[in-house]
C-alpha cells in the first residue's frame, strides 16, 4: 500500500495510525499538498493529502481510506460492532475532521507555518487569537462531555474515533497548544493516553525528521530515521495553491 502525504498532516497520521493498528505495512511519498505535481492532481482531484494507492485502487480522503481499510482488512476492527455505537464513532470522526481540522489546521497550523513558509505571507493573528480564545475552548467544552474517564471511546482498545480526534492535538502541540488539564481534565488525559499509544508513537521520529529539515534534506533525514519511502516522488519545487483554499 502506498500513502501520499506528509507525516505531519493530521489526516495522513490518522490513516497511518489505522494501518499500524491493523498491522499493515505501507510505503510513503511524504509530500506536502502544495508541492504536488500533475500526477498528484490526477490522483487527488482536490490536491489534498492523504491519498492511498493499492493495486489499481486510488482513494483520497482519510475517512474513505479508513472505511476501506476496515472493510478490506476486518481482523482488527476500527469501529465498534453495535450500529448505534458505529454511528456515534462516525459522527466523532466527522466532527474531528471538519471542526477540529478547521481550528487546528486552518486556524493555527496553516497560519503559523504554511502562510509564512510556503507563501511568504503574514500570519493572520486575529484568526489565531479567535481560534485560541473562542473556537478551541468551545470544542473542548464539548469533548469534555464526550470522552471517557479512562480507556478509549468504545472500550479498552484505541479505535478510529479516538484516532481521528487525537491526531489534531499532535498538530496543536507543534504550534505550542496544550489542553489546560485544570479546565478540561478528561480531554487532557484522553489526548495524552491516545498519543502515547504505539499507533501514534511509532511515527513520531518521522514527524520530527520531517519538521526539523528543509525540503532539500528531508528525504535523506527520513530515510536515516527508517521511514519506508517510495522510490519515486510526486513532489515539485514550486508551490501551487490548493483547490479549496481560503
Ligand atoms: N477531508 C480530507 C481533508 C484532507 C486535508 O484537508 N488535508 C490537508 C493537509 S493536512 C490538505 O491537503 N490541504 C491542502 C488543501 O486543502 O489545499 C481528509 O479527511 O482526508
Amino acid at each position: 500500500m502506498r500513502i501520499i502525504g506528509s507525516y505531519v498532516s493530521p489526516y495522513v497520521r490518522k490513516v497511518l495510525a489505522c494501518l499500524h493498528v491493523k498491522g499493515l505495512p505501507y510505503e510513503i511519498d511524504p509530500i506536502t499538498p502544495f508541492f504536488g505535481n500533475e500526477e498528484f492532481e490526477r490522483l487527488s482531484p482536490l490536491r489534498r493529502i492523504p491519498v492511498l494507492l493499492h493495486r489499481d485502487l486510488v482513494l483520497s480522503d482519510s475517512s474513505v481510506i479508513c472505511a476501506w481499510l476496515d472493510d478490506a482488512f476486518p481482523e482488527r476492527p476500527l469501529l465498534p460492532a453495535a450500529p448505534a455505537e458505529r454511528a456515534r464513532a462516525r459522527w466523532l470522526e466527522e466532527y474531528a475532521d471538519t471542526r477540529l481540522g478547521d481550528l487546528f489546521i486552518w486556524g493555527l497550523f496553516y497560519q503559523k507555518f504554511v502562510r509564512p513558509i510556503v507563501w511568504g505571507e503574514a500570519t493572520d493573528e486575529a484568526r489565531v487569537a479567535d481560534t485560541l480564545e473562542r473556537g478551541l475552548p468551545r470544542e473542548l467544552d464539548y469533548l469534555e462531555t464526550q470522552l471517557p474517564p479512562d480507556g478509549f471511546l468504545f472500550g479498552s482498545e484505541i479505535g478510529l474515533a479516538d484516532i481521528a480526534l487525537a491526531t489534531f492535538f499532535r498538530n496543536g502541540a507543534y504550534v505550542g497548544f496544550a489542553v489546560d488539564a485544570a479546565r478540561w481534565p478528561r480531554t487532557a488525559a484522553f489526548v495524552s493516553r491516545a498519543l502515547a499509544e504505539p499507533c501514534f508513537a511509532a511515527f513520531l521520529p518521522f514527524e520530527q525528521a520531517q519538521i526539523a529539515t528543509d525540503p532539500k534534506g528531508r528525504r535523506q533525514a527520513l530515510l536515516a530515521a527508517g521511514a519506508p519511502l517510495t522510490a519515486e516522488t510526486l513532489g515539485t519545487r514550486e508551490p501551487r495553491r490548493g483547490v479549496m483554499q481560503l
